[in-house]
């Protein structure tokens, strides 16, 4: 007698080929229409599912497991950040999680690299000068200066395997490679990478022409770019995020923009997301900044890798075997 197949419930619409894959292997709920889950109807999964297939968009709260039904062992994050799941009382609950770390680390280095070269070279402002069917008046020399890359000194503030695919890409374009992490690395990727640990966050912020944020949020990081650490930062220096709003206190740093404090930001993740802050947007119409909707991991082939992974979690897990990419509390 075949063993019953497991009741995945997706939250969100996944690429077609990772849908047809977990309806050959699973009895699937999937969500054709898009529409993010509210609490409530994230409740009502939790209670029949065997398995839950959240993302980013979805909060997994002690108030949702706690109304969990026995039947769930397994949440599989279809994302690399689990910042949206609390993992601490999943696991009371014994309820396993994985994520799809790996997969999203060159596209999400690739829009890092973007928007570094983006917000200094004004690409996006550029852009738009002809894109407003005014009529272009021509070249001029003093026209439209951004400012050079080249040369200056990139500081990155979590050298997991993102940050470490930033360094790579941002040492071809001439940047100098600064690094804060938790842990120092290796010397011979310190080597490889020509990159200067510090152990200081204040005294690198201090010192970098560019910063990226490429760790992830956990408690320990929320507002680590506090007000008092991004007045550490020069006037002339920019900051991109690929990672999480809530690693920056948006507000300080919509204020330093604000008052020249700060010579521009890319950002990718925002602290309310869906929500943007209106001043954001502002400050993005008037050139200062380059705001992108979360797309950091956003290619197809991403998409695809991501699923597998998530198949690849629930599939072992379901055999009886330890998922590659269990997260566990510990890891935060
Ligand atoms: C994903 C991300 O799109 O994986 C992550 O951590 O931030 C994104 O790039 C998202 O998390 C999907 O759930």
């Amino acid at each position: 007698m075949s063993k019953k197949k497991p009741l995945v419930v997706v939250t969100r619409k996944l690429p077609d080929s990772v849908e047809t894959r977990m309806r050959e292997l699973f009895e699937t709920r999937l969500n054709l229409d898009d529409r993010p889950m509210t609490q409530a109807e994230l409740v009502d999964a939790v209670r029949v599912a065997d398995v839950l297939v959240p993302t980013v968009t979805d909060r997994i709260d002690a108030g949702v497991l706690s109304q969990a039904g026995d039947n769930l062992r397994l949440v599989a994050n279809f994302g690399n950040g689990v910042d949206n799941i609390d993992v601490g009382t999943a696991n009371n609950r014994g309820i396993t999680v994985t994520n799809t770390p790996g997969v999203l680390t060159e596209d999400t280095a690739d829009m890092t690299m973007a928007l570094i070269l983006a917000v200094p070279r004004r690409l996006t402002e550029g852009a738009r000068v002809l894109e407003s069917g005014d009529a272009w008046e021509g070249w001029s020399p003093t026209w439209m200066l951004g400012h050079r890359i080249w040369g200056k000194r990139l500081g990155i503030i979590g050298m997991g395997r993102i940050g470490q695919a930033v360094a790579r890409r941002a040492k071809a374009f001439g940047l100098q490679i600064h690094y804060h992490n938790r842990r120092r690395l290796a010397a011979s990727i310190e080597e490889a990478l020509d990159a200067t640990y510090w152990d200081s966050l204040d005294q690198m912020l201090a010192r970098m022409d560019i910063v990226s944020i490429n760790c992830p949020h956990t408690p320990g990081t929320y507002h680590l770019l506090s007000a008092r650490r991004l007045k550490l930062m020069r006037p002339d220096a920019y900051i991109v995020n690929t990672a999480r709003g809530e690693v920056i206190d948006e507000n300080a740093l919509i204020r330093m923009l604000e008052h020249n404090d700060l010579a521009g930001a890319g950002l990718d993740v925002f602290e309310h997301e869906p929500a943007v802050n209106p001043k954001l947007i502002k400050l993005a119409r008037e050139g200062r900044i380059v705001l992108l909707p979360h797309m950091g991991s956003a290619t197809l082939e991403g998409r695809i890798d991501m699923g597998e992974k998530v198949i690849i979690n629930i599939k072992t897990f379901m055999d009886g075997h330890r998922p590659p990419d269990r997260v566990l509390p510990t890891m935060l």
